[in-house]
Order: C-alpha cells, then sequence, then structure tokens
C-alpha cells in the first residue's frame, strides 16, 4: 500500500504534464459582439473542441473585432497570426468573384436558396482558400437583409442622397446605383456612425440591428429579403497539419456540427431579433411592389456584372445552382 501511493501520485504528474505539454492554443478572431448569434455559436463551438479532442485543441474566441478588425481577419489567417477566424466572405468581393457571390442582390433569397447556393459556391471557395494556404471549416448565413432608413421609402428613387452604411463593395455599389453616399462602416463601429450622424441609412440583418441598438436610431426596416450573406470560418492549413490526427478530427466533427447548429439558429432567431426590433419601436415595413421591383433591377445590373467578371467558373457556379 504504502509503496503504490507515490507510485500514483507519480503517474498523476506525469500524465497531467504530458497532457499539458500537447496542449496546442488557437486563437479565433470574430468581428461581431457576443450579443451576436455567431458568436454564441462560435461559443459552443470552441467549447466542443476542447472536449472532442480531450483538451489537445483550445481555441480562444476574440469577438467584438477586439484582435483584429473585420476586414483584417482573412490575412491574420493566411499569415498564421490566428490559426483560425470568423470572416464576412463578401467583405473580400474586391479581391475574387467567389467572395461577392453572396453578397449579390437577389440572386438567392431564403434560407433554402441560400444554403444551395453554398452547395454551388463550396467547390470553387475552398480552391480559392487552399491556394491561399487556408482551408474551410464552415459557413453560417445571416438573417435576410433589409434597408434600416427613417426616410419614406416608396420607390429606389427615394434612397437618392441618402447616407448610406456599406459594409462590402456590394453593397457600397447599391448605393452608387441609387444616388446615395455610401460610407465603408464594419458592424464593431456602426453604433458610433449612428450616433454621431456619420450615416442614416444602411441594409443588413434585423440581427445586426439589434446588435447595434439601431432602433435609438433609425426606426424603419424595410423588409427586402434581398440576401443572405455568409461568415466563413477558415483554418491556417499548415497550423491545420501541425495537430495531431485526433485534434484534427475534433476539429471538422465540431466545424460540421457547428455549420448545421449555425444555419438553424439563424433562421430561429431572425423573427426573434425582428419581434425586440419591433418591440424597441423600430417598424418593420412590407416593401411596396416599386421598391421591391427596382431593388430587384439593381440586383439583376450587379449579378450581370458579376458573370462577366467571374468569367467561366461563374458561369459553372450559376449553371449548377440553378440546377438544384
Ligand atoms: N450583418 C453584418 C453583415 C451582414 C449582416 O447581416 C453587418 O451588417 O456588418
Amino acid at each position: 500500500m504504502k509503496k503504490t501511493l507515490p507510485l500514483l501520485a507519480g503517474s498523476f504528474v506525469l500524465a497531467f504534464s504530458t497532457s499539458a505539454m500537447a496542449q496546442t492554443t488557437w486563437d479565433l478572431p470574430s468581428a461581431y459582439p457576443a450579443s451576436n448569434f455567431h458568436v454564441e455559436n462560435l461559443t459552443t463551438f470552441a467549447k466542443d473542441v476542447e472536449s472532442l479532442s480531450k483538451g489537445k485543441l483550445k481555441i480562444t474566441l476574440h469577438n467584438n473585432a477586439s484582435l483584429y478588425k473585420a476586414p483584417e481577419i482573412k490575412r491574420a489567417v493566411q499569415g498564421n497570426q490566428a490559426q483560425i477566424g470568423e470572416i464576412l466572405l463578401t467583405n473580400y468581393a474586391n479581391e475574387d468573384p467567389i467572395y461577392a457571390l453572396d453578397g449579390l442582390p437577389f440572386l438567392a433569397t431564403g434560407y433554402d436558396a441560400a444554403f444551395k447556393l453554398y452547395q454551388a459556391q463550396k467547390p470553387y471557395l475552398e480552391k480559392k482558400l487552399a491556394a491561399q494556404g487556408m482551408t474551410l471549416l464552415f459557413t453560417v448565413a445571416w438573417p435576410p437583409q433589409g434597408i434600416y432608413a427613417n426616410k419614406d421609402l416608396k420607390t429606389v428613387a427615394d434612397l437618392k442622397g441618402l447616407k448610406w452604411r456599406a459594409y462590402s463593395p456590394v453593397t457600397a455599389k447599391i448605393a452608387e446605383l441609387a444616388g446615395a453616399q455610401p460610407v465603408t462602416v464594419q458592424a464593431a463601429e456602426l453604433s458610433q456612425a449612428m450616433a454621431t450622424g456619420v450615416i442614416d441609412s444602411y441594409m443588413s440583418s434585423a440581427s445586426t440591428g439589434y446588435d447595434t441598438k439601431t432602433y435609438e436610431y433609425i426606426k424603419k426596416w424595410y423588409d427586402t429579403e434581398a440576401w443572405l450573406p455568409k461568415n466563413a470560418i477558415i483554418v491556417n492549413k499548415k497550423a491545420f497539419d501541425a495537430l495531431d490526427p485526433a485534434a484534427q478530427e475534433a476539429l471538422k466533427k465540431a466545424g460540421a456540427e457547428a455549420e448545421k447548429r449555425g444555419w438553424a439558429l439563424s433562421q430561429e432567431k431572425s423573427k426573434w431579433y425582428q419581434a425586440e426590433l419591433t418591440k424597441n419601436g423600430m417598424q418593420i415595413i412590407k416593401p411596396t411592389p416599386e421598391l421591391q421591383s427596382g431593388m430587384t433591377k439593381l440586383g439583376e445590373t450587379m449579378i450581370k456584372e458579376w458573370e462577366e467578371r467571374a468569367g467561366d467558373d461563374g458561369k459553372a457556379i450559376l449553371d449548377s445552382y440553378r440546377k438544384m
């Protein structure tokens, strides 16, 4: 008895120190706040990775653009300053048309269409990211995009002169086509931009309206259901290859679950966010047929431009999407 005690203690120390030595910690920057459903989903994902990998891989989530600003996250993952990161694909639309696709107005509206578009886009997205030393782990769609404005909007012409917040090249282009003045502001700075009067309108989901307390500044949301952009979780390939196989499996499994859970959560919470906006004094408005058809026309122009820019790959993606 006396002999086994020190031995046991010794093996505990050994087990503890081996697992501590084998633990890898990754940083995961996200540009969205704790109240956001993407961040809620990522919090669960990080916990799952830790438990599935039996503590071998720990993911530290940095929300609200606290580690990197939204447009910097992709480069940070590419350079392995962050091993994993959450990006808004359409933020990178100028870099390659593949990133612009799910930010185009009225190409895929509603969750089913958005998920189909994702399936058509995915192989090309994976290829593009692989060429940059990264892998795609999963994506989650934002709820449908509508227009926040104080003004009465009856037609697209009413957008003229608005100080329009853009979060991507595509949302800036909408302003240009409609005669509004685009100002690029990321979600983390949006409340301040409204408070200081830098902007008076923008297009986004009810989710971002809720996160940024838009109802304190803007009183109307026109529910155009124009598109559902996606956040993607990307991983540095070298960092992934350096993990042991069990940790790689854990990451993939937790990622697949997070994708499923995230898409469901987005859809579920979409109505909840709208109810919260209403509770806080926001009017949710069904667009007039004129406004809706005018926005659809802008969308058609932009889809056409995208097709020209995206060439054969673009054509193949749209063909496969339209057949789904
Ligand atoms: N919210 C993000 C992107 C899309 C969305 O719904 C934003 O407004 O920045």
